[in-house]
């Protein structure tokens, strides 16, 4: 089964080169099923915080049941960092049952995470680093249905906490879902984890879910996604307050392809650009696996007109620039990648996250990789019960050139690390680096870093 749905997923990534309306963007970390991102910009890296679909059973019945958020970080846009799982229910927040559609936010040296309970309330997660480990500070909800302005509202959903500083430094969070009625805005104090005064009530016309605010040219900009009946669109409103006067403005992208369902939109500015990360359900379908609370990421870029308005996304297939090359003189995170087949990822006794259950033909894809003069060596941190698997270096294809293939030796164990070297063949250039993993049967060897001399 492993191997059909990664074949089904290679296909896919094969087709989409060749069919340019295909679909949306290169699916993000496709080896986790992730949803509902909220962007963080922080020292030169994006880091989106995600629903953890993994934890979703493989039907199109079962419901919701996420309890956990996945982080996930990039400083190119192009290769992604996976970093686990960094915070979970109720392990870290004993009051909650759920973690669904995060939000972040730096103030202060400190990092706040805001998320719901399922739809039944709204708590907070704090953290000294955005890697966490996130720990509840309150011990119960920051914003629930007593929270004096939630009610009266027509069966709202309490959820999708999005938290905002505005260039004044006044923080707030707005969240709600379900009926045009049923947004709210919420001042929060400078502690970030305190609300100042009642809920402000907003109406946005088709209001589901998914609210993010974002400022640009002094305009503050509502988004949300929109109810079934406007096609779950992300929409629009914008004001010069970010508390009222908000008119429609349009659509900031429509439903995207390969989802049929619902959407969230995280919108975040990187390098003067803006960008919307989102979740469709590519993976899923191609591999044929039941959708519905399956999903995964996506990136796509968007202007704002002169006028104001939102020029609407279009949804590509690579759209998005790979904002520097990568240095493989340096350290690579075996879990970053571009894209991936048949990988699996967990948590490394050395620290962070390794790649595991590595199988016979498998590969990551690094994106844009700048050998510069030329590298001579391969240096992999591996870790493997047995001898006999190796790492093919390979270039622009899976099935391209070979610079070099590290044979991996028994280290006696898959969490004992020991760095291995190979030989490479000298190139020079940028070009994008495809790690082939070869051997016999069954799961080969775990692999934590990579890089090269
Ligand atoms: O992931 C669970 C819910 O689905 C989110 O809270 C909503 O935004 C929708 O994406």
């Amino acid at each position: 089964m492993k191997n059909r749905i990664h074949f089904l997923v290679l296909l896919f990534l094969a087709l989409i080169g060749f069919t340019p309306k295909a679909s949306a963007d290169y699916p993000i970390v496709s080896h986790r099923f992730l949803a509902d991102p909220g962007a963080m910009v922080s020292n030169g890296r994006v880091y989106l915080y995600c629903s953890n679909d993994d934890e979703n059973p493989g039907d199109d019945r079962s419901g919701y049941q996420m309890k956990s958020i996945v982080c996930v970080s990039s400083s190119d846009l192009k290769n992604w960092t996976d970093h686990g799982i960094v915070f979970e229910v109720p392990k870290n927040c004993s009051w909650a049952a759920r973690s669904w559609a995060p939000s972040p936010i730096e103030r202060d040296g400190k990092f706040f995470l805001y998320f719901g309970n399922g739809g039944n309330g709204i708590g907070v997660a704090t953290a000294n680093n955005p890697l966490g480990p996130f720990v509840d500070p309150l011990g119960k909800p920051l914003v629930e249905n007593s929270t004096p302005g939630v009610q009266p509202a027509r069966n709202m959903w309490l959820f999708d906490p999005m938290t905002f500083i505005d260039d004044d430094g006044q923080a707030y969070m707005y969240f709600g879902g379900n009926g045009d009625d049923n947004v709210r805005v919420i001042k929060l104090n400078r502690d970030m984890i305190s609300v100042d005064g009642p809920a402000i009530k907003l109406s946005a016309q088709n209001f589901f879910e998914a609210s993010w605010m974002h400022k640009e040219n002094g305009i503050y900009y509502f988004s949300y996604s929109a109810n079934p009946r406007a096609q779950m669109r992300i929409d629009y409103m914008k004001s010069n307050s970010p508390t009222s006067g908000f008119t429609y403005g349009g659509a900031v992208s429509n439903q995207p392809p390969l989802n049929d369902n619902n959407n969230h939109q995280a919108i975040f500015k990187m390098n003067n650009q803006w960008y919307q990360a989102y979740h469709n359900r590519v993976v899923a379908k191609t591999a044929k696996i039941a959708p519905v609370y399956k999903r995964n990421l996506c990136l796509d870029m968007f202007k704002h007109n002169p006028d104001g308005t939102i020029e609407t996304m279009k949804n590509t297939v690579d759209g998005v620039a790979q904002l520097s090359n990568l240095n493989p003189f340096e350290r690579v995170e075996a879990e970053t990648m571009n894209a991936q087949s048949g990988i699996y990822t967990e948590i490394c006794s050395a620290g962070g996250m390794n790649v595991c259950k590595i199988e016979n033909g498998d590969w990551i894809k690094v994106r844009g990789v700048d050998f510069g003069k030329g590298a001579k060596k391969f240096e992999a941190s591996v870790a493997s019960v047995a001898s006999g698997g190796k790492i093919e270096v390979r270039i622009d294809e899976p099935n391209g050139k070979l610079l070099g293939t590290l044979k991996v030796k028994s280290t006696g164990g898959l969490q004992n690390w020991a760095a291995q070297t190979s030989k490479l063949k000298s190139t020079n250039g940028v070009h994008d680096v495809y790690l082939v993993f070869k051997g016999g049967e069954g799961s080969l060897f775990n692999f934590d870093w990579w890089k090269m001399n």
